[in-house]
C-alpha cells in the first residue's frame, strides 16, 4: 500500500478455486445467486493466481483498465456492479476507521493479470473478481464479509476470499445477503492434499460458463434432479469427508460431481461438450490407477473446459506424476499437447 491525500495503491493476489461440489445454474441472474450450493478447493497462493494493482488518483480523469497488459472497457455491467457495491459500502460504513475519509468520487485505475490462460475453464474469472474486490475493499478500507461483492463479479469468485475449502451457500432470500462464502475448513486441516493441474489445451472455450449455465437451467431436465436434492446431499457428506480427512469419499464425490456436471451439459439442449477425447483419456487413466492401487488415491475434475484438475494426497504425487508423464509425455508439437495413442489399455 502506497497513499498519500491524492494517491493510493494497492496490489494483492487472489488464487484459482476448483470445485469438487459444482456451482452450474443460476436462480437470479442479475446478483448472480445460484441454483445449488457449491463447494472448492482454493489453491496456493503461488500456484494459478490473479494479480491485481488498483489505484486511485487526484490526476486520473476516468477510470480505467488494463487485463493482462491490454486495455478493456470498465464499463461492463459486472465490472460496473462491483465498483458501485464496493463504493456504496465505503458511503455506508465510513472507512477507514469510522471517518469518511475516502473520496470515492476520485477515478481509478485497475491493473491484473494472470500466471495462467484466461478463460480456459481455468476459473480465471473466480481469481480476477476475487482479486479485484479485496483489493478494492483494500483500497477503501472496506470491512466485514466481502464474498458477496466477488459474487456479483463472477459466482464462482466469492469461494476464492477464502482459502482452504470454502462453501458458497445458497441462500434463500431474495436480495441475495445470505449468499456468500464460507470457509469450511484451512488449508492446514489437511497437509497433505496436493492438486495437479493437467492442461490439455488452452484454447478459449466454446460456450462460456455464463451463457450455458442459463441455457441448462432452460432446458436439461437433470438439472432440476440436482436442484431437488443431490447437490445438497452431496455437499453435506462431503463436509463430512473433508472433516474426516476421508480421501476415498472426498475423492469419490468429487468424480462423480464432475461426471454428473459434464452429464447436465450434455443434456443442455443443444448439448454442450467440454471434455475432449483427451479429457475423457484423463478419466480412464485416473480410475485405472485406483484399480490398479486397489483403493480411490486420485480424483479429477473438469470444468467449464477440458483440462483435468486431479486432487490427491502428497505420498502419491511421485506415482501418478511418473504415470502421468508416461501416457501424457510433455513432448510438445507445433505448440499442442501431445498425446500417446490408446495408453490406458496398457495398464
Ligand atoms: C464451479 N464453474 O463451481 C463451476 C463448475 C464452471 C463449472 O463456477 O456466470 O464463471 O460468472 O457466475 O463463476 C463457472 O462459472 O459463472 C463455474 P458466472 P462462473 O466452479
Amino acid at each position: 500500500v502506497k497513499m498519500d491525500e491524492t494517491f493510493r495503491c494497492v496490489t494483492c493476489t487472489a488464487p484459482v478455486n476448483i470445485a469438487v461440489i459444482k456451482y452450474w445454474g443460476k436462480r437470479n441472474e442479475k446478483l448472480i445467486l445460484p441454483t445449488n450450493p457449491s463447494l472448492s478447493v482454493t489453491l496456493g497462493q503461488d500456484e494459478l493466481r490473479a494479480k491485481t494493482s488498483v489505484a486511485f488518483s487526484s490526476k486520473y480523469t476516468e477510470d480505467r483498465m488494463w487485463l493482462n497488459g491490454k486495455e478493456e472497457s470498465v464499463s461492463s455491467q459486472r465490472i460496473q456492479n462491483v465498483l458501485k457495491e464496493v463504493r456504496r459500502r465505503v458511503r455506508k460504513r465510513g472507512a477507514p476507521g469510522g471517518g469518511n475519509e475516502v473520496d470515492t468520487s476520485r477515478h481509478i485505475h485497475i491493473v491484473s493479470e494472470n500466471n495462467f490462460p484466461t478463460a480456459a475453464g481455468l476459473a480465471s474469472s473466480a481469481a480476477g473478481y476475487a482479486c479485484l474486490v479485496y483489493s478494492l475493499c483494500k483500497l477503501y478500507g472496506v470491512q466485514g464479509e466481502i464474498s458477496d461483492i466477488a459474487r456479483q463479479g463472477s459466482g464462482s469468485a466469492c469461494r476464492s476470499i477464502y482459502g482452504g475449502y470454502v462453501l458458497w451457500k445458497t441462500g434463500d432470500l431474495m436480495d441475495g445477503t445470505d449468499s456468500f462464502a464460507e470457509q469450511v475448513a484451512p488449508e492446514s486441516h489437511w497437509p497433505e492434499m496436493r492438486s495437479l493441474i493437467c492442461v490439455v489445451s488452452d484454447q478459449k472455450k466454446h460456450v462460456g460458463s455464463t451463457e450455458g449455465m442459463q441455457t441448462t437451467v432452460l432446458t436439461s431436465e437433470l438439472m432440476q434432479h440436482r436442484v431437488d436434492g443431490v447437490v445438497s446431499q452431496r455437499t453435506d457428506d462431503m463436509i463430512e469427508a473433508i472433516m474426516a480427512r476421508d480421501f476415498p469419499t472426498f475423492a469419490k464425490i468429487t468424480m462423480q460431481e464432475s461426471n454428473q456436471l459434464h452429464a447436465v451439459c450434455l443434456d443442455t439442449y443443444p448439448p454442450i461438450f467440454y471434455m475432449t477425447d483427451t479429457s475423457r483419456l484423463i478419466v480412464r487413466l485416473v480410475h485405472a490407477i485406483n484399480d490398479v492401487l486397489g483403493d480411490i488415491k486420485v480424483a479429477y475434475t473438469f470444468d467449464a473446459g477440458p483440462n483435468a484438475c486431479l486432487y490427491l494426497l502428497k505420498e502419491d504425487v511421485p506415482r501418478v506424476m511418473g504415470l502421468l508423464r508416461h501416457f501424457f509425455p510433455p513432448a510438445q508439437r507445433n505448440g499442442e499437447p501431445f498425446v500417446t495413442g490408446l495408453p490406458v489399455d496398457e495398464l
